[in-house]
């Protein structure tokens, strides 16, 4: 949910043009996680002050505003060390406008400005506080509140430094939130902190870093607290005592030097590939080019350290190459992103499956009392899918849960229980929450993830990384067959030793084998998809109805069209079609089934006839060649025959080639779907 961006160069000459066109290029790479409106801040070249830009609408138009806005000659001059802020928006408080589009500002003289990622839940009670302080708010947001207690607390203490009155404004602000935060009382420094929203400093230097660690600084006591005045609410909130560092080790300090904050790695990776990902509760302060990183209180396990990764992300894989969105190359990638999830891992000659993430935990898992499958959206649909193979080579029961639905429910949890928390992006908010829940509960927590680094792969006990590569469409498509793949590769590790299953086993070894070959034929029928979506895309709805192994693939293709298209439709268990949905058939409801020669096709047949019979038109998803189920419909997509387990990879291809051409047809933005956002990390 929404991107940050910030850039700081010291002693690294660059003319303020070249600031910005490094903001805008950061925001365009993190464009896919909110796009309703954006902004920037630079440090002005006539005065010591802060000017801003901000647009309703996508990163484009604030380009257009900014070659606008910042013309002249005194942007081409370079410019030592210079920080700038940048932001695009997901809006949670206050609807699209310039107005409430970050950076939100202090006062008007933008002393301090912050672009923020997340919900500041107790923001009304801090916005009170301030307003009696003489404060005028002038947006909606919730974010704005961070500017002025910013301003606040340094106003009152004149002799902090930015780091700290940074650290105390944290201490007042509840829910969750990444920030970004510039001033200009505080030239060439820029402090930026997490709680529950991701954020990652990226640094380049011209010569090989001197450290491959960066030191935690713990702050100790040193004088009474004394920063919010006790009568409001947000100041009965606990205020902790100004900090100062100790610490033996020294902050990274180099010569010539270049950092990046953003939400994700795919904004960095043009520049540099040596990263830290910042924890809960950290404070990353740039001062005099010297980053550091502090946190208030040191807890017993607290490690010494923030280590410097190697990001091992290629910018190809951020790049739209040859295709004309993220979705369809990612869409095209599948046959190439499923080896890479089995790479290493499923052994084709010795017919065994290794998940080195969870190998020690195999023993534990067995002995559970049952498998929770926990996530939201298309990655609960990968629990779906899997579900049925889960139960039949673990033999243990296996509750599928959406996390939103899980917590409200305060569903009972206990020690002798697995849960599984799927989620692409690692950080979606629900999934997160209900991790913590079923952790504090003492479950083993297992993470299904494909980002490296991020909040559900750092919490969870062991895991599996699906390998699928960055995705950047809004509608996840490889991530879903890689998360199918993870769960169904898991299900073949609890069951090598179980004798009974080894025809089974080799079976599905055997058609992960032959399964890139197989999504490549599938995804020869874009062309016949496309003439499907020609006649598909005026209507008002679609209706996917599938049972079996197959039912994921209608939950997941009736998603598709919805987030992507704005068209109604719904995934329906064709075993409940006689139970209500039946009353939507006329000659005119479009309709598509999903009818493979599994254990289940005499019971699809069943309800392919009660279609036919009250005038439906189907279009077919069949098995290659099946000329008796093809001669029910005029209209049908062959597709290659394969394991019944593994069907669901192949038929949900086309319908995400449907849902694409679909929205395409209809003139929607593919790959940043209205009113959605990559990374919800919100609840
Ligand atoms: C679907 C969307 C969405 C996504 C959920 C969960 O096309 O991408 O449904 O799957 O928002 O996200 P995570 O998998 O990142 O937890
Ligand atoms: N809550 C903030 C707002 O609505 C930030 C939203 C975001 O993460 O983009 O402005």
């Amino acid at each position: 949910m929404c991107g940050i961006f910030a850039y700081l160069n010291y002693l690294t000459p660059k003319s303020r043009h070249e600031v910005l066109e490094l903001l805008l290029n950061g925001l365009k790479r993190l464009e896919y996680r909110g796009y309703d409106s954006t902004g920037v801040a630079i440090d002005s070249p006539q005065t010591s002050d802060i000017v801003m830009v901000k647009r309703c609408g996508k990163v484009k138009v604030l380009e257009d505003a900014i070659n606008e806005h910042f013309s002249g000659k005194e942007y081409d001059e370079p410019v030592l060390t210079h920080v700038g802020i940048a932001h695009t928006r997901w809006a949670t408080h206050g609807v699209p406008c310039e107005t409430n589009s970050h950076p939100q500002r202090s006062d008007d003289e933008n002393s301090f400005v912050v672009v923020h990622n997340g919900i500041v839940t107790n923001y009304k009670d801090v916005k009170t506080f301030l307003e009696k302080r003489g404060y005028v708010f002038e947006s909606d947001t919730d974010t704005e509140v961070i500017a002025k207690l910013v301003h606040h607390l340094w106003k009152k203490h004149p002799g902090y430094s930015f780091r700290e009155l940074v650290e105390q404004v944290i201490q007042q602000l509840e829910g969750a939130f990444a920030i970004a935060i510039k001033s200009k009382h505080f030239p060439g420094e820029c402090v930026a902190s997490r709680r529950g929203s991701p954020l990652l400093v990226g640094i380049k230097t011209k010569t090989r870093l001197s450290t491959d660690h960066i030191p935690i600084l713990y702050g100790k006591d040193e004088k009474s607290p004394q920063t919010c005045e006790k009568d409001t609410e947000a100041a009965k909130a606990k205020v902790l005592p100004r900090t100062e560092s100790t610490s033996e080790f020294m902050p990274l300090e180099e010569k010539e030097v270049e950092y990046f904050f953003a939400s994700d790695a795919s904004a960095v990776i043009e520049h540099t590939n040596r990263v830290i990902y910042l924890e809960d509760d950290d404070v990353a302060a740039v001062r005099d080019g010297t980053l550091s990183i502090h946190r208030l209180k040191k807890c017993l396990d607290d490690p010494h350290a923030r280590e410097i990764t190697t990001l091992k992300m290629e910018i190809q894989q951020i790049m739209k190459g040859n295709y004309d969105y993220f979705m369809l190359k990612e869409i095209f990638e599948q046959p190439e992103s499923v080896v890479n999830t089995m790479r290493g891992r499923v052994r084709f000659d010795s017919k065994s499956v290794v998940l080195g993430g969870i190998k020690e935990f195999i023993p534990e898992i067995k002995r559970c009392r049952r498998l929770m499958l926990i996530g939201c959206g298309t990655s609960y649909h990968s629990a779906v899918a899997t579900r049925q193979l889960l139960e039949e080579l673990t033999e243990l029961p296996v509750m599928v849960e959406l996390a939103s639905d899980f917590l409200d429910r305060n569903t009972p949890i206990f020690r002798d229980d697995v849960c599984f928390f799927i989620s692409q992006s690692g950080e979606t908010a629900d999934s997160l929450m209900a991790l913590r829940y079923c952790k504090q509960r003492g479950a083993l927590i297992v993470g299904i993830t494909n980002t490296v680094g991020s909040s559900i792969c750092r919490e969870s006990h062991c895991g599996v990384h699906i390998n699928a590569g960055p995705e950047i469409g809004v509608a996840s498509t490889k991530a879903y067959t890689s998360q199918f793949i993870s769960l169904v590769m898991f299900a073949l590790v609890m069951s090598e030793d179980r004798l009974s299953l080894q025809q089974r086993r080799l079976e599905i070894i055997q058609a992960l084998y032959e399964l890139p070959e197989r999504i490549r034929q599938v995804l020869k029928l874009d062309s016949q998809v496309q003439e499907l979506a020609k006649d598909l895309f005026q209507h008002k709805s679609l209706l996917i109805m599938g049972r079996g192994y197959n039912f994921a693939t209608c939950l997941e293709g009736a998603l598709k069209v919805k987030e992507l298209t704005y068209m109604h439709s719904e995934g329906i268990m064709a075993g409940e079609l006689k139970h209500g949905p039946l009353a939507l058939i006329d000659d005119r409801m479009p309709v598509m089934m999903i009818v493979l020669r599994d254990p289940v096709y005499i019971k699809c047949i069943n309800a392919l006839q009660q279609v036919t019979s009250r005038k439906g038109c189907p279009i077919i998803i069949c098995e290659e060649g099946d000329e008796e189920t093809k001669s029910y419909s005029s209209r049908s997509l062959e597709i290659p025959r394969t394991v019944d387990c593994l069907q669901g990879i192949l038929t949900v291809i086309p319908m995400q080639l449907l849902s694409y051409h679909i929205a395409v047809l209809r003139g929607c933005d593919v790959d940043c779907p209205r009113n959605l956002a990559k990374s919800v990390t919100v609840e």
